[in-house]
């Protein structure tokens, strides 16, 4: 590019946001190219080689990305006083963008809305459109759990905004994610990854806690040695989320797992070995809710309730119990996350959890910038005639893991 035209781009882009310059920044690369962009920019504003002349330090743009911080700001509520007493319970039966390896040029519009409607266009993980379609039809979804409490002297479903979706990740697309994990944690174990992304405990016990890795955003679950308050800290740097990871949440907006204005941009993975666990906590309202929890390796149980006891290392009791089938996404909102606590007692067997969450806009880290590839995902939607039939055997298998999945609620 010519000096001269660089100069007229960036009188430009002064007066553009910073999310619209990443957009055009962006848009015609594949989802590699993508990545590669974001990557630079953040290690550039990480390492403080900002041009001054970038309109990234143009007042008008910092005020149109705090308009946008603001405008996103929806501030949640707990703060009901809880004097609960568990007088019941009651048991109930209760990724992205299409395709986004589509290279998106600006000049060739047309050919872009083309290639959307190519039923042999790729999906993430490798599916086509049709079999993407299958697997969308096939998740289960649980939404009426139901456990009543009495809160402030009334009766309660402190499980209202609980749901699980089971047969999201299949044992193929399971397998891939933890090897990605395990490499994660072999980096993590070898000084590779960011100082506060990889941590363990530092001795083994029964009950003695888990391996954690964080994406996106650095999380302290108790005051740390420079005096930080639980929740995120804001001025700490870990790993971007993998791109593995973006794909499950393109996946997890595209299947209506999660809805498409809270799309998560941080995640923990918790990596239980035999006897770990977690203890009863409600989830820090820096991340607003939902957010969700992935399982994978072993199938454990998940204790949910206002008063959940502590009976010794690892065991814990409550007053709801529900298992967390392999690759099922739990989702907390609601009195779920907010009036329930919830726990996981020491595991059987080895098994990782990923818990992705969306940072509240006024809490991210300070270099924080939204992520395009997160920015525009849209959930499928069937129309009648696009719609492939499970055969026969298939409709009947649903109805039957249905039908046994009910007897654990
Ligand atoms: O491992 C799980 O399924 C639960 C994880 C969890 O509660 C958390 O990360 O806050």
């Amino acid at each position: 590019m010519s000096s001269e035209l660089g100069g007229g781009c960036m009188e430009l882009m002064k007066n553009l946001g910073r999310d619209e310059i990443l957009e055009i920044l962006s848009q015609g690369l594949c989802e590699h190219c993508d990545a590669t962009l974001l990557t630079r920019i953040q290690e550039t504003l990480a390492q403080g080689r900002r041009d001054e002349n970038m309109s990234f330090s143009n007042k008008n743009t910092t005020t149109k990305y705090e308009e946008f911080q603001s405008t996103h700001a929806k501030p949640t509520s707990q703060g009901s006083k809880k004097t609960s007493e568990s007088v019941s319970w009651k048991r109930q039966d209760g990724l992205g963008s299409n395709s986004s390896t589509t290279p998106y040029n600006n000049t060739k519009r047309s050919a872009f809305r083309q290639l959307e409607s190519d039923k042999t266009i790729v999906i993430d993980f490798g599916l086509s459109e049709d079999e993407e379609l299958i697997r969308f039809q096939r998740v289960g979804r649980k939404k009426d759990l139901c456990l009543i409490e009495r809160i402030n002297g009334k009766p309660k479903n402190v499980l209202q905004g609980l749901e699980l979706h089971t047969q999201v990740f299949n044992s193929e697309e399971q397998k891939k994610i933890v090897d990605c994990v395990l490499e994660l944690q072999r980096k993590g174990q070898n000084g590779q990854l960011r100082e506060r992304t990889y941590s363990e405990p530092r001795k083994w016990m029964r009950g003695k806690g888990r391996v954690t890795i964080q994406f996106g955003c650095c999380y302290n679950y108790a005051m740390d040695k420079n005096g930080n308050p639980p929740g995120i800290v804001r001025d700490e740097k870990v790993d971007p989320l993998p791109p593995l990871f973006k794909k499950m949440i393109k996946r997890m907006v595209r299947w209506q797992v999660l809805p498409p204005d809270c799309v998560p941009d941080s995640c923990i993975v918790n990596i239980y070995d035999e006897g770990d666990c977690i203890p009863p906590h409600i989830d820090h309202h820096d991340f607003v809710r939902p957010f969700c929890t992935v399982s994978f390796l072993s199938e454990c149980n998940i204790l949910f309730g206002t008063n959940l006891k502590i009976i010794s290392p690892g065991e814990f009791a409550g007053p709801f119990t529900m298992p967390l089938p392999l690759g099922s996404v739990l989702i907390l909102n609601g009195n779920g996350a907010d009036v329930a606590k919830h726990c996981v007692p020491a595991v059987p067997s080895r098994r990782i959890s990923i818990t992705f969450r969306k940072m509240h806009p006024n809490k991210t880290p300070y270099m924080h910038i939204l992520d395009p590839q997160l920015s525009r995902i849209k959930p499928l939607e069937i129309s009648p005639s696009r719609k492939p039939q499970l055969d026969e055997d298939e409709q009947k298998s649903k109805t039957h893991r249905l039908s046994k999945k009910r007897s654990y609620f």
